[in-house]
């Protein structure tokens, strides 16, 4: 059996504690890095998420896989990330967050823990933030970005409020506004005003370095 199918295994299960021993066991014999196995626990939640939009299981189902990765990933994989990022130099400041009305948080952390791996500084605010706090804390920290998560498509109207908000202010050029998040598209993104969008947190790195020119 692969490791991602181990993985997949586990994360099905439940099974906090085997899937604690397997990432630890893989970083250390370098079988893979934290990075990889983000990427892996990313394509199986995908994949349970496929399977809870065809009813073939069911939401507490959902609920007990993703808390199962959340614990691992904010015990092991986040710390090691951050570890193999901590002496590079800050390439600029990102504020990052949910929209408000959501507590959708694993593909958000996900992107906070790709770019601090490559050497950003970010500001992850949680979930249900509204525009106010990303805008309040962009000016407190002077950051370059602001990036927005939403998986509902209920929250998205709230990344076109943080732009409002902005303009509002008079502060929209100061900022470059990314967002992301299943329901999104870059179609959307152009329509809102924001200055990218990206499809995973590993584009999410490359549109960042690009917007700043790093
Ligand atoms: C896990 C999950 C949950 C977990 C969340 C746990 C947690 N701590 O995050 C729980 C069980 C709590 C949950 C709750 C709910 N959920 Co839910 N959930 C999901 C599920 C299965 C997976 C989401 C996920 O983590 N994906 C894995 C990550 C890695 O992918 P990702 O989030 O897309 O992130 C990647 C990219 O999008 C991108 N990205 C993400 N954010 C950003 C931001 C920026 C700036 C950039 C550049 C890129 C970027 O990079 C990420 C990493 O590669 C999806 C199904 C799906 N197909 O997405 C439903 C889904 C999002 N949920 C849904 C719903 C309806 C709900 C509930 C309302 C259910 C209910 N009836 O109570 C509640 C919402 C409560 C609320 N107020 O928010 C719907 C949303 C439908 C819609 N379009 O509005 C979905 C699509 C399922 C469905 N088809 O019905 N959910």
């Amino acid at each position: 059996m692969s490791l991602k199918e181990k993985m997949k295994e586990l994360i099905i299960e439940w099974d906090e504690d085997g899937l604690r021993e397997i990432c630890k066991s893989a970083i250390e014999s370098k079988e893979a890095s934290a990075a990889e196995l983000l990427r892996i626990i990313g394509d199986v939640l995908r994949f349970i998420g496929e399977q809870f939009e065809n009813e073939e299981i069911f939401l507490p189902d959902l609920i007990g896989s993703a808390d199962t990765v959340k614990t691992i990933i904010d015990e092991i994989l986040d710390p090691a990330i951050r570890a193999s990022g901590e002496e590079k130099e800050t390439k600029g400041k990102v504020i990052l967050g949910t929209a408000e009305s959501d507590v959708h948080s694993i593909g958000k952390d996900l992107v906070g823990s790709f770019l601090f791996s490559n050497g950003f500084e970010v500001y992850n605010l949680g979930v249900d933030v509204p525009a106010s706090a990303f805008i309040e804390k962009a000016e407190e920290v002077g950051a370059q970005i602001i990036a927005m998560s939403s998986l509902l498509t209920m929250s998205m109207d709230f990344q076109r409020k943080l732009i409002k908000e902005l303009e509002n202010r008079g502060i929209r050029n100061k900022y470059k506004v990314i967002v992301g998040g299943s329901p999104t598209s870059d179609e959307w993104a152009d329509e809102i005003g924001a200055d990218g969008w990206a499809d995973d947190a590993i584009e999410a790195v490359s549109l960042v370095n690009k917007i700043l020119n790093v």
